[in-house]
């Protein structure tokens, strides 16, 4: 039969936390510890997970609702048997509370067990009580055998759903072997490593840890009272066995006035950050501290003006942090005895703690400022210490975003950074249906260019600007050179596309912006001082560019052997990358094949591309009649950003001179 049951908030360390994300919805068929809702104070953020599996049969609260231990969060309708539960777990009546994530059930567990080696002995290190979590997965190895570790140095990061946090050496010593791996699961007791540790003496037993103090709700604070305003100091409250704690962002100037619960300073322990906020709101008189100081548990931090009452005189220390070490903290970094406590305000889990190039170091209330914004913080560069993220860096950070045009050439689609279109996702088709098939695979190098030149063509604004060429004299030429190198046994062939790259190099001299790459922050150009043009070679493999350097420096049957060779290369695939990197400008000649123009996508980081198609004989009126010129089709494609239509046009009409009369490159 099924059963009706309350879902109730646990223990959530504040008096009321703020629902920010509802995580089901009515109807919605949960797993045990499924996360219900999450909620957030000053100081944290943690899910509260569902006790059993069953159906979402109502939601009582709304995001945004102020929540607080044994309010009811809706009603679960379970699977299992009411009389069945009843009986299994007599003792427990009504229904164990759920623990939220970041707030597990405070006990402490051994988490080494030793052998005894005369000098030295051996430990091993295993997972302490991690909460209800089972099966977490260790996202990363913090150390190698051989290692040399102090007490308190994080081993292992777990990870679950809800938190991160990293189990702790619980003592000095030197790592003998590790049991685990990234990506391995693990659970309470499971083995992390063995430990030689000074001593020949077994171990002493590691006791259970109850000897902490509980979470201290006496003053933090001590105050001058006065009929009108009072003045009272504000100390580091409870941060439990953490001293010497690093300071790592001052959050409040002289002259600031603060709100209750602000946060005033932010510190640092090797496992967390936290905010020691206003117990009052008032303005700071004084400030005792800067960053980078060390504090510990009672240490000045500033002076406050606060309005003067005469009936309490005296500050409760409520808002300060509630020393939320013992219930909030991971359990994780709290694994044995003679091991600190945890940390008072865990990460927020949702915000990433660790980002593509590792953790992400900033404090609560970065995270929640950066959460307002919709900020993701693995793209902020943090510009404090170790690169931890400023509310200044948040604040910059969308600034920027919000003023610049979206100018950064890997800020669009595909690139990850923001600023992805929107497109629909191609439909599946099952072409079967229609008639028969056969499925290829790309080629290697079909793989590796199509997302290249789909970035380019969806992040450029294109334009293609078409001319012609009269290239009648240079096939004369041309003609003429190939039957004297032909004589001659040279071995060379001179084709169009030759000239074409000498036409091209003249321009880019003459037109430098031609020559030119967005920088990498989208707010400048580099100006190249060389002329490497990239030849687009058509392969059965696939296209491929590689690079002829210095073309301006080069005679026409260097430059052709040069085309042969890497175009042979090419064809057998034995272009290295090393070859295909450094272009300026690019060609794409179809000529040899077709066509009368097309519009090619520029080559990034390129601003521009030219395509040449088939010359063709036209009537051409030379101010008395028409005469048969061979016109050669241009069609020069260019970033927008970059290149101006004029600019564009004077460019196309330069290499189109510059090949209907080469005595022009010679100027
Ligand atoms: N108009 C008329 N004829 C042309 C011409 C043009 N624009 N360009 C070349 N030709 C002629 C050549 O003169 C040659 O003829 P002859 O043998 O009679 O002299 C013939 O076409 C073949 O030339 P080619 O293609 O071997 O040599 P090339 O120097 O012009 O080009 C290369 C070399 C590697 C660029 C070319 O072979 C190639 O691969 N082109 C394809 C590039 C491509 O796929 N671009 C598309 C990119 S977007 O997908």
């Amino acid at each position: 039969m099924a059963n009706l049951i309350d879902i109730v908030v646990p223990d959530v360390g504040d008096d009321e936390v703020e629902v920010i994300e509802i995580c089901v919805s009515e109807g919605e068929e949960v797993e045990a510890e499924a996360s219900i809702v999450t909620v957030e104070s000053d100081k944290a953020s943690m899910d509260i997970p569902c006790t059993d599996a069953g159906t979402i049969k109502s939601l009582s609260v709304k995001v945004g609702d102020k929540i607080k231990q044994g309010d009811v969060l809706g009603q679960l309708e379970s699977g299992a048997d009411a009389s069945e539960s009843s009986s299994d777990d007599a003792a427990v009546e009504p229904k164990e509370e759920p623990k939220a994530e970041a707030a597990p059930e405070k006990k402490a567990e051994p988490a080494k067990s030793s052998t005894s080696t005369g000098g030295s002995k051996t430990i091993e290190v295993t997972v302490p009580d991690i909460g209800d979590a089972t099966d977490v997965e260790i996202i990363e190895l913090l150390v190698a055998e051989g290692d040399s570790v102090e007490p308190e140095d994080g081993l292992i990061t777990l990870e679950t759903d809800k938190a991160t946090m990293d189990v702790p050496a619980p003592e000095a010593g030197k790592i003998v072997s590790l049991a685990v791996n990234v990506g391995d699961k693990v659970s309470e007791g499971s083995l992390v490593l063995t430990l030689e540790v000074a001593g020949g003496e077994e171990s002493e037993a590691s006791a259970p840890n109850e000897s902490r103090s509980e979470p201290e709700s006496s003053s933090s604070q001590s105050n001058e009272a006065s009929s009108e305003s009072k003045t009272i100091e504000v100390m580091v409250p409870d941060i439990g066995d953490a001293t010497d704690v690093d300071i790592i962002e001052v959050l409040v100037a002289e002259g600031d006035t603060v709100e209750p619960e602000d946060g005033l300073i932010t510190l640092e322990t090797d496992k967390a950050t936290m905010d020691v906020p206003a117990a009052e709101g008032g303005k700071v008189l004084s400030l005792a501290v800067k960053v980078g100081d060390k504090v510990s548990e009672g240490s000045l931090v500033l002076t406050l003006e606060v309005a003067g009452s005469s009936e309490s005189p005296t500050p409760k220390a409520e808002s300060a942090p509630k020393a939320p070490a013992k219930s909030e903290a991971p359990a994780a970094s709290r694994p044995v005895a003679d091991t600190p406590k945890a940390p008072p305000v865990p990460h927020h889990p949702s915000a990433g703690d660790k980002g593509k190039t590792g953790k992400i170091h900033a404090s609560p209330s970065v995270r929640r400022l950066a959460r307002e914004f919709g900020v993701d913080l693995s793209q902020v560069k943090g510009s404090g210490r170790k690169n931890r993220i400023q509310k200044e860096d948040v604040q910059s950070y969308v600034k920027y975003e919000l003023s610049r045009p979206k100018m950064n050439p890997g800020s669009s689609a595909g690139s990850g950074t923001g600023g992805g279109l929107q497109v629909l996702a191609q439909p599946k088709v099952d072409f079967a249906k229609f008639g028969e098939v056969e499925e290829v695979p790309l080629t290697r190098i079909q793989k590796l260019s199509g997302p290249n030149l789909h970035r380019n063509w969806v992040t450029i604004p294109h334009v293609t600007q078409f001319d012609e060429a009269d290239i009648t004299e240079l096939e004369e030429f041309r003609k003429e050179q190939n039957a004297i190198a032909e004589k001659r046994k040279l071995g060379v062939k001179i084709t169009p596309l030759v000239f074409m790259m000498k036409a091209v190099a003249d321009a880019l001299k003459a037109y430098p912006a031609f020559n030119s790459s967005l920088s990498s922050s989208g707010e400048s150009l580099v100006m190249k001082k060389y002329y490497h043009i990239g030849i687009a070679v058509d392969t059965p493999n696939g296209l491929v560019v590689p690079v002829v350097r210095d073309v301006d420096k080069k005679g026409i049957m260097d430059i052709s052997k040069e085309l042969m060779d890497i175009s042979v290369k090419a064809r057998d695939g034995k272009l290295k990358s090393a070859d295909m990197q450094g272009s300026c400008f690019t060609i794409s000649s179809l000529g040899g094949i077709g066509g009368t123009a097309f519009t090619p996508i520029v080559n990034a980081p390129d601003v521009a591309i030219l395509g040449v198609s088939k010359s063709e004989i036209k009537p051409k009126w030379n101010g008395k009649d028409f005469e048969p010129r061979l016109m050669l089709p241009l069609s020069l494609s260019y970033d927008h950003r970059v290149i101006d239509g004029a600019l564009a046009a004077r460019f196309a009409v330069h290499v189109s001179g510059a090949l209907s009369d080469l005595r022009r490159i010679l100027l």
